[in-house]
């Protein structure tokens, strides 16, 4: 070990960059998984930092007496418990705005890969169908005339209303607080947006507070034309019932990225026909994981430093590292 440089636990799967950066500039533990018995009592009390892709619970940071920071790999921090983490002065970071873009243009080649059944087509000139068959059948949806609802509209949410707007299409949205910055017509409800749209794009932090919010009722009040697309957290939808709401044609298709139980997919889910499904993939190229692995790692660099944090939590914007 350095003396001069702080050490950072790395526990689980993590990005490579992020892993070459931290063993370049800090005193880098790699564990399998966010297990503390994996580590002695002496190895945990060197730690300072966290480096992580995985659930950090709050068990796991008291394992961690001189821990001042988790930095998460992600915008979406809901498997860290950044109010336990507060509470004990120490400071969580996610990453904010540099997927933003990347998630909404996933985001709306997922909604015309749902509509117009673009992957199906390809998958049937491929098989030699085109030549065998001939024409494609016509898709019986399209984004023509479609209302969009925007479940979530924060960062990601308005890149993606903004791409949309560019459609031709109207944007509706529910968000607990009415932001006065867009125009955009707002609901104080999920169930009031479902109904008032045909096309609910999903993009709200996952959590107790969004947990199975799109359940049967918001499906049935989006209506048999209802197309869903679903690229904030998995918890956010009841699979159960988005699975019989599609099979019972309740709603038209959906388009999802995200699942409650990655990397697994319900059979159902995979079975019906007007399902659209990726594999998270929303901010998933080399360029965009880049920014985020850098933004991990100058989080990092930064709170251990002394200098504030570049992007803390909000549930953490309050600590104050010159005070430690
Ligand atoms: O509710 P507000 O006014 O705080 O608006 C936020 C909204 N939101 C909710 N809307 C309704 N009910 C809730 N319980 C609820 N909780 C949050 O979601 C805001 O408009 C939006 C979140 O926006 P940002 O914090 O800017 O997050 P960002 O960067 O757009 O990412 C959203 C999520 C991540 O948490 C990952 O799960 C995923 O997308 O990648």
């Amino acid at each position: 070990m350095n003396a001069n440089k702080a050490t950072i636990l790395i526990p689980g799967r993590i990005n490579q960059r992020v892993r070459e950066r931290v063993e370049a500039e800090f005193d880098a533990i790699v564990i399998g998984s966010a297990d503390a018995a994996l580590l002695d009592a002496e190895t945990r009390a060197q730690v300072s930092g966290i480096a992580s892709a995985t659930t950090i619970d709050a068990g796991f940071i008291d394992a961690f007496p001189n821990l001042a920071i988790i930095a998460n790999f992600g915008v979406g921090y809901d498997v860290v418990d950044a109010r336990h983490a507060a509470t004990r002065g120490v400071m969580v970071t996610n990453t904010p705005d540099v997927l933003s873009d990347e998630v909404a243009d996933t985001a709306v080649g997922l909604l015309l890969n749902t509509v117009r059944e673009f992957p199906k087509a390809e998958t049937y000139l491929r098989a030699g169908r085109w030549v065998a068959e001939g024409a494609y059948p016509l898709t019986s949806l399209t984004l023509r005339g479609r209302t969009v609802g925007i479940f979530g509209l924060g960062r990601i949410g308005l890149a993606i209303a903004r791409r949309l707007e560019a459609f031709g299409l109207p944007i509706h949205y529910h968000t607990r607080t009415k932001r006065d910055d867009v125009d955009y017509p707002w609901h104080d409800g999920l169930a009031g947006l479902a109904k008032a749209v045909d096309t609910l794009i999903v993009v709200v932090p996952g959590g107790a507070a969004t947990e199975k919010a799109v359940n049967a009722g918001i499906l049935d009040a989006l209506g048999p034309q209802g197309v869903l697309i679903s690229i904030g957290r998995g918890s956010t939808i009841d699979e159960d019932a988005l699975i019989a709401a599609l099979a019972e044609r309740r709603i038209a298709a959906a388009g999802l990225d995200v699942f409650a139980d990655e990397p697994n997919v319900p059979q159902a889910l995979m079975d019906l026909p007007n399902a659209c499904l990726l594999p998270h993939v929303a901010s998933a190229s080399v360029s965009t994981r880049n920014a985020m692995a850098d933004l991990v790692v100058d989080n990092l660099a930064a709170w251990l430093d002394g200098r504030p944090a570049i992007t803390p939590v909000p549930e953490c914007a309050g600590l104050d590292r010159s005070k430690d």
